[in-house]
């Protein structure tokens, strides 16, 4: 019996393989200690992105300060760096074609109370500043951040098995 997806070879033969992005994801405090990490790494998996490195870490205020390098000097910086350094992380890269923007997405917006139902604050924070997670906002600060936590080495390269239709094309 014929397993192979019925559209295998023209999905093989459209890898787009230049629009795949790479994205920094951090399950912040809040997200580990409430136990939503499973729930929010499904999310992910489900939505067909692929985990290419992962850590769990409890990070400096020197390293949670040049993540939010963007951020000092606002009002609450002092207070997002102990957040972040406070408590352990899980850190990760995902990739997809255009899984900044997806995540960002996925992941609604800044302040729980307002962000939309269906995203992941939308549905578990309620809170201004404790917002279960990060995600880069572009493709300039997902390198930067991914260079801040990974070396090259530990993020894998490998294709997922239901790839072709995961990421494949039909056009
Ligand atoms: P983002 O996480 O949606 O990209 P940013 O504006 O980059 O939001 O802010 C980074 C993080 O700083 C937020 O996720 C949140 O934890 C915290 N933050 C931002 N604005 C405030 C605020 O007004 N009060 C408390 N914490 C804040
Ligand atoms: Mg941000």
């Amino acid at each position: 019996m014929n397993r192979e997806p019925r559209y295998e070879s023209q999905a093989t033969n459209h890898e787009p393989q230049d629009m795949v992005e790479r994205t920094l994801i951090i399950i912040k405090p809040d997200g580990i200690h409430r136990h939503l990490a499973g729930e929010i790494i499904g999310r992910f998996e489900k939505r067909g992105a692929k985990i290419v490195a992962a850590k769990f870490m409890q990070i400096s205020e020197g390293l949670a300060r040049q993540l939010y390098a963007v951020h000092q000097g606002k009002p609450f910086f002092e207070g997002l760096v102990k957040y972040l350094s406070s408590a352990p992380i899980l850190v990760m890269v995902w990739e997809a074609e255009g899984v900044i923007d997806m995540a960002r997405k996925m992941m609604g917006a800044t302040f729980g109370y307002e962000a939309e139902p269906g995203t992941i604050r939308g549905d578990f924070s309620s809170s201004r500043g404790y917002n279960l997670i990060h995600g880069s906002d572009s493709p300039k600060s997902a390198e930067q951040e991914i260079n801040l936590f990974f070396n090259p080495d530990e993020i894998i390269n490998y294709k997922l098995a239901d790839a072709d239709w995961l990421s494949g094309r039909n056009d």
